[in-house]
């Protein structure tokens, strides 16, 4: 499974060997605030990706009680978001859980509210547990309920609260702010009332887009992300099942079906996609890879993942990451049972700047070869 070293040694490679003269040249060219390609066109034009990430499991029977703590320690009037954040241990710098994307578990009690506020940086959540727990993104509320996708696109106000008669409720929140802040591109403003006051309808976004391949005919939505701003878990289990009814799936990633935006089919925003997949009782998928970062909930079942020889076991609500360019297949443990997987990542980026690759493993019968201490 691991690549051949290629060497640098050859003709369109930089090969200067260093000598005296040189170093005495390369001192007088930092000088000026210059350098020679040569010194370093080896380490910024890599053959193939380099992730700068780790492959991490978060498990949340570790994490649930450290995130449930953060409800006595901090309000999220202090907070802003009273969130716990996933800290890849390479990537400390930059506060992101896998590549250039960030992600953290946020948590509030009935009756908390956490204020309105918008950035440059698009976010998306993955509802944990709880009841009674609202996004209003835009004026437009929406109630969430367990494994509902939501998202909060780029400049979007939005504020977050708990019904008084709800539960406390945990989501898992993904955003684009490492990458935003890397393209030096965020902004941030608090709202001038602090909430929004809004006249639109609860759950007016799913209710005019949510319906079955139907749009409104009188629809007038120009902005470029998706106005079907909730993707509710129960439809979203039903078509995977029923497509995997008509279906072999994907070697390499089972039955698996990617959130769109219902006015043009493509991603629900404009950097971050997301997908759900369902591994069939007993499926063991092919290895691959490709360009992106993907940040993994587990929704259902438990199985394991093998991340470039690693093998990470997992079960519900757990995460994980695949960052980009590892070699990754799943494996559902049970045979009863079928495991969905739910993803975000980076791939509308990487797809509309023309850097998304992708290689299936041949060897092994494309399984990897796994990694024992
Ligand atoms: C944010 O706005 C939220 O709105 C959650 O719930 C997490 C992490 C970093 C920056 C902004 C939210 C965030 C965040």
């Amino acid at each position: 499974m691991t690549d051949a070293v290629q060497s640098d040694d050859i003709l369109g490679r930089a090969r200067v060997k260093d000598n005296a003269e040189l170093e005495a040249y390369y001192n007088d060219l930092a000088k000026l605030d210059t350098g020679a390609l040569w010194t370093v066109a080896n380490s910024i034009e890599p053959w193939q990706p380099t992730p700068a990430s780790a492959p991490v499991l978060w498990k949340n029977s570790e994490l649930r009680d450290q995130v449930l703590r953060a409800l006595d320690l901090v309000r999220p009037e202090d907070a802003g978001r009273r969130v716990v954040y996933l800290l890849n241990p390479k990537r400390t710098e930059v506060s992101a859980a896998c590549g250039w994307l960030f992600s953290g578990i946020q948590v509030m009690r009935p009756g908390e509210r956490a204020g309105a506020h918008k950035h440059a940086a698009s976010a998306l959540r993955f509802i944990m547990e709880g009841a009674g727990a609202y996004t209003i993104v835009d004026g437009h509320k929406i109630n969430l309920g367990a494994r509902d996708f939501v998202i909060t696109p780029n400049g979007t106000w939005h504020e977050h609260g708990i019904a008084e008669d709800g539960e406390t409720s945990m989501w898992q929140d993904g955003l684009d702010i490492p990458l935003t802040n890397a393209l030096e591109a965020n902004f941030y403003a608090v709202h001038p009332d602090d909430y929004q006051t809004t006249d639109l309808p609860v759950n007016d976004s799913p209710l005019t887009y949510g319906g079955p391949g139907l749009l409104p005919l009188m629809d007038k939505w120009d902005k470029p992300y998706s106005p079907l701003m909730q993707y509710r878990w129960e439809p979203t289990y039903e078509a995977l099942l029923n497509y995997a009814k008509v279906t072999d799936g994907s070697p390499y990633d089972g039955v698996i079906m990617r959130y769109t935006n219902p006015t043009t089919g493509g991603d629900p925003m404009l950097t971050m996609g997301a997908a759900m997949q369902l591994l069939r009782p007993s499926e063991h998928t092919k290895a691959h890879r490709h360009t992106g970062n993907a940040i993994y909930q587990v929704a259902k079942g438990e199985g394991y993942s093998v991340i470039n020889g690693q093998r990470f076991d997992w079960k519900e609500k757990d995460i994980f990451c695949v960052p980009a360019w590892m070699w990754h297949e799943h494996c559902n443990t049970s045979s009863g049972d079928d495991a969905c997987l739910f993803q975000f990542n980076d791939l509308p980026t990487m797809t509309k700047l023309g850097f998304y690759a992708e290689q299936g493993l041949n060897e092994n019968d494309g399984h990897q070869v796994v990694k024992t201490n």
